[in-house]
């Protein structure tokens, strides 16, 4: 799923992660890649571009957040930004207390009877009593694949010749809920030509049954089509929630899960294959990550936001104009420690060389012991560390359980590090920085 997007996407944030710099050139050319890709998805035009111009805006705007490099927030800020366009997280849960009715509508070949098959399995794998009615009165052979569908999802189907489709459908809820089922889910038809028609029929049948959610089941492969038929039957019914089918194999998935978002109306369901089980619960924040070919995108949004969190501004201003103080480094330290093992930091970035996990290790078992030094010493110490001479090194060392050139090798990182900070202004690049630590003999 997303293969294309997500080929595209990466490539972009690959593309700006390797800059030497990441200035406004660097900023544009991410924001237009992103374009191409998007567009290249099928989605709307306008809306790439009333993305992207935020993506971009917020980037020059935010410009890096303190402790956090310029790429690591354009690849925050985009994965919000998809995520908005894709709408809000919702979730169907029907009470289990009394009887709930779906009625499933949609054009023709977009998937109704499979989806309610799907939903089907769905919801009695959690604990509901489900029933099946055929109320499509118009396609041969349409009650037999229900009840095909509906015996591989072991969920009893309702159907009757010769009726009115509303007909139908009320008296399948009926003899459902007579028999103390609570979730009735009515498939009905879909007619290519009749469009008109196919929209009467479905009022009729809903006025009539008054069904507790009318779902619209779109055909994902049509793209941002999607908009379209979800306004027309957003006008006859009232569209309480969306169905994407098709998205396996699909390139235009993006377009359609975003123009579907952008209708105002909620997609519940996305569906990704032709088998009883590919049906997911829809979730913008899992397909944006998804699509960015990250699984714990959302940890690192909690954890940037953390970090910008314990951020204390006047710190930041001294580090970076090249007077961190030793409490200020020790600070430093902590704030890498609260954002976690420093491998998995790494892996959640794209683009980033892999860390040995020794190397990490070693780096993190440093930093505690720096910190242990720092704590053995004076305030007078901390602030100004050119005051420390051997026998003050001789002290601190004692004081913190460690040897002297321990004492010492902190003190050169410091310095080193306190350089480091004043050009990361320059550069903001992970690949340097890391290359730079590195070299320090830091990890
Ligand atoms: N690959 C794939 N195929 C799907 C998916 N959902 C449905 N299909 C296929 O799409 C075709 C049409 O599905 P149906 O469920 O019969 O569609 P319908 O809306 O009920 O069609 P009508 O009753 O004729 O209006 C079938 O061949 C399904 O197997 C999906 O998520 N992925
Ligand atoms: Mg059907």
């Amino acid at each position: 799923m997303f293969e294309k997007i997500k080929e595209g996407l990466q490539s972009a944030i690959k593309h700006l992660f390797e800059a030497e710099v990441v200035d406004e050139v660097a900023i544009k050319e991410f924001v237009r890649n992103i374009q191409r890709t998007l567009i290249q998805a099928d989605v709307n035009i306008k809306l790439v571009f009333e993305l992207t111009k935020k993506v971009e805006e917020r980037l020059l705007q935010e410009k890096g957040k303190p402790g956090i490099s310029l790429k690591e927030q354009a690849l925050v800020v985009l994965y919000e930004e998809l995520t908005k366009v894709m709408g809000t997280e919702t979730r169907l849960s029907p009470p289990l207390t009394s009887p709930y009715t779906i009625l499933l509508v949609g054009i023709q070949g977009s998937g109704k009877t499979t989806t309610a098959a799907k939903l089907a399995r769905y919801f009695t794998r959690r604990g509901y009593k489900v029933g099946l009615v055929c109320a499509d009165t118009f396609r041969a052979g349409a009650y037999d694949q229900l009840k095909a569908l509906g015996d591989k999802a072991q969920v009893e189907v309702f159907w009757q010749s010769n009726e009115k489709a509303e007909e139908l459908a009320t008296r399948g809820r009926e003899y459902f809920v007579n028999k103390g089922d609570n979730l009735i889910i009515v498939d009905t038809s879909g007619r290519h030509k009749e469009e008109k028609s196919l929209l009467e029929e479905m009022n009729r049948i809903e006025r009539r049954l008054a069904p507790d959610i009318t779902l619209l089941v779109l055909d994902g492969t049509i793209g941002q089509q999607a908009s379209v038929q979800a306004s027309a039957f957003n006008a006859a019914t009232r569209v309480g929630g969306i169905v994407v089918t098709k998205l396996d194999g699909t390139a235009k998935g993006g377009g359609a899960l975003t123009a579907a978002a952008a209708t105002g109306a909620k997609i519940l369901f996305v569906s990704t294959g032709e088998r009883i089980d590919d049906i997911e619960e829809f979730s913008p924040n899992r397909f944006a990550g998804r699509m960015l070919g990250m699984g714990d995108l959302k940890g690192l949004v909690e954890k940037v936001k953390m970090a910008e969190i314990q951020v204390d501004e006047n710190v930041m201003r001294r580090i970076s104009s090249g007077k961190m103080s030793l409490d200020d480094f020790y600070l430093q330290m902590e704030q890498l420690r609260n954002l976690g093992p420093l491998q998995k930091i790494v892996e959640m970035l794209p683009g980033l060389p892999k860390l040995e996990d020794e190397a990490t290790e070693k780096m993190e078992k440093r930093f505690e012991k720096w910190k242990a030094i720092i704590r053995a010493m004076t305030p007078e110490e901390r602030k100004e560390p050119g005051v420390l001479n051997s026998s003050r090194v001789r002290r601190i060392a004692r004081g913190a359980g460690v040897s002297e050139k321990d004492v010492k090798e902190m003190l050169v990182a410091f310095e080193q590090g306190k350089k480091l900070m004043k050009d990361a202004k320059k550069m903001r690049m992970n690949r340097q920085l890391l290359k730079q630590l590195k070299g320090s003999g830091l990890i």
